[in-house]
């Protein structure tokens, strides 16, 4: 088979952002639109020559046609092996665990995450570097500079691959192994789980219920849950992938997976209730009568990991985002393990993972995984509560109960604006970065800010300096707000505001999260003029 240099113009626009290459479906579908992005990491990533690449995506529509495209391109730039999941299928944290096991040197994650799917949805694509992490931001910086000079791209003419049949093939002198999507990631979870106790919880009567969104994560949740913990077939529901996730919102929040809340507060509620998104790699927590928000997971689970075989050791440390409430940070500190906080993005833990410095690490953007992936990782997740559950025997709301009354209760929300013009948003976090310097010793809501300032952050491990990561207005460890602007939007601005408050007293531990974060939400409009400055007066999606 031939292998062609073609011609090609740069486009503009293949900036990176917070998890990859996102643009409408029509964009991608733009001749030599993908061709030219792929050629510009092969051209800035020596290294993946002779050696192997994993590619796999979350099944939403153009994955099959990318995946061929992928292909193509990677075998004419010498690549020796390819490893693709059956069907195009690999749920994100089991990619990155892939590329780990099997010692590849990189490889392409296919996927616009939760963002809606379909023809005139979104898609998107993720390089992942050796030892299975995100590229740095440098990477990405220097893979965006040459897409914009780009003028030939290489690519194998004529050769298709069957990505349905297991096994291996060959295009030009480039193997392709095509490999069960979920068979490597089962067998981890088997080391980290004590899978047998929680089969014997699920035997004793527990009950649990797994959204899977017509997204990636189907498949997995059926093998896991079903075949291998015993699970009646219907505690996985939406488990077949389809093109466009059946017309839905594939983003477990209490917007877009509102049927779980309802169903957690129903009579008839299992005990643990989760879902995942379009890429497998988020997840949401719910038990009988309670939510669990992400910030909260991340302590719980923080606090509780040593029950889990994989993980008897303890921890090593915990790392959060900047805009993730500080519970974590109460969790850390009575373990005496160091607290780490990151830009947001899952790539900046990576560092510190390979670094050996963390164990446990979540986003409040519905994110949560350890050291065994690059990735978050939203079976883990849920696969951990299970354990916890069936290890303590607790109910999910004694577990919380138990938490808040040792560490204090954060309450957190995130108002997100979708859609906004552009610089309606930059004006927006100008006019909160012009009061900065005026408001330590100043009342914010009633209470004394301390520190206000735009988070920067050094990697402690490369020393790489991340600047302009969101403005923050804390107020001790009473309250705090985030502005940030969104890096995966692919329409418009989106400004998220994140807003957390803290309380300890018995009395203050069952509130409203609205009511309990209320004051603060008052307190940033009028400081930011929101309403003045968008025209919104309400925010188009809380979570
Ligand atoms: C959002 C979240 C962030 C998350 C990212 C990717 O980014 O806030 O925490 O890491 O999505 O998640 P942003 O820049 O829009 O706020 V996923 O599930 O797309 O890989
Ligand atoms: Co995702």
């Amino acid at each position: 088979m031939p292998i062609r240099d073609i011609q090609t113009k740069p486009y503009l626009d293949q900036k990176a952002g917070t998890a990859g290459l996102r643009k409408k479906v029509a964009v991608f579908q733009q001749p030599h639109y993908l061709e030219n992005y792929l050629q510009s990491i092969f051209d800035c990533v020596p290294e993946l020559k002779d050696g192997i690449l994993v590619i796999g995506g979350d099944g939403r529509y153009h994955n099959r046609d990318a995946i061929q495209t992928t292909a193509a391109i990677a075998a004419a730039n010498g690549i020796a092996r390819l490893i693709i999941g059956q069907g195009g299928l690999l749920s994100t944290p089991a990619a990155s665990m892939l590329i780990r096991n099997r010692r590849a040197a990189g490889g392409f994650l296919l996927t616009a995450s939760h963002n809606p799917a379909g023809p005139d949805g979104d898609f998107g694509i993720k390089f992942n570097v050796a030892g299975g992490g995100q590229a740095s931001e440098s990477l990405t910086s220097r893979i965006f500079e040459h897409s914009k000079t780009i003028a030939r791209y290489r690519r194998l003419d004529g050769g298709t691959i069957d990505i349905d049949r297991r096994g291996e093939q060959h295009l030009g002198s480039t193997v392709v192994e095509i490999v069960d999507c979920v068979e490597d990631y089962a067998a981890l979870m088997q080391q980290l789980f004590d899978f047998e106790r929680i089969r014997d919880w699920l035997k004793r009567g527990a009950r649990l219920r797994f959204d899977a969104m017509h997204a990636v994560t189907g498949p997995y949740a059926r093998r896991i849950f079903v075949e291998q913990l015993g699970a009646p077939p219907d505690s996985v529901m939406n488990a077949v992938p389809l093109e466009d996730f059946g017309g839905g919102h594939p983003d477990p929040n209490l917007i877009h997976a509102k049927h779980l809340a309802e169903l957690a507060h129903g009579d008839d509620a299992p005990d643990l209730i989760a879902a995942s998104d379009g890429d497998g790699d988020r997840n949401m927590i719910l038990g009988r009568g309670i939510f669990i928000s992400p910030g909260d997971s991340l302590a719980m689970l923080a606090a509780n990991l040593p029950l889990l075989p994989g993980y008897r050791d303890g921890l090593r440390g915990i790392a959060r985002s900047m805009p993730t409430c500080r519970a974590a940070d109460q969790v850390a500190k009575a373990l005496k393990v160091p607290l780490h906080e990151t830009p947001t993005g899952w790539k900046f833990f990576c560092n510190l993972l390979d670094a050996g410095q963390v164990t446990i690490c979540g986003e409040e953007s519905f994110g949560t995984s350890s050291s065994h992936t690059r990735e978050k990782d939203g079976l883990w997740a849920v696969l951990a509560w299970a354990n916890v559950l069936a290890a303590t025997g607790k109910s999910m709301q004694e577990i919380a109960d138990t938490h808040w009354t040792r560490f204090g209760r954060h309450y957190f929300a995130r108002h997100d604006y979708e859609e906004l013009a552009a610089p309606q948003a930059e004006a927006v976090m100008q006019a909160v970065a012009a009061e900065l310097a005026t408001l330590p010793g100043r009342a914010f809501a009633d209470l004394p800010v301390t520190l206000a300032d735009e988070f920067s952050y050094r990697d402690p491990t490369d020393g790489s300096i991340a600047s302009g990561q969101g403005l923050r207005i804390v107020c001790g460890d009473e309250a705090r707000v985030v502005l940030r602007l969104s890096g995966t939007g692919t329409r418009g601005a989106t400004l998220r505001v994140y807003l957390e408050r803290y309380v300890r007293e018995a009395a203050s531990l069952h509130w409203k999260t609205a009511d309990a974060v209320a004051p603060l939400a008052g307190a940033i409009d009028r400081l930011a003029r929101i309403a003045e400055l968008t025209g919104r007066r309400v925010p188009d999606v809380v979570t």
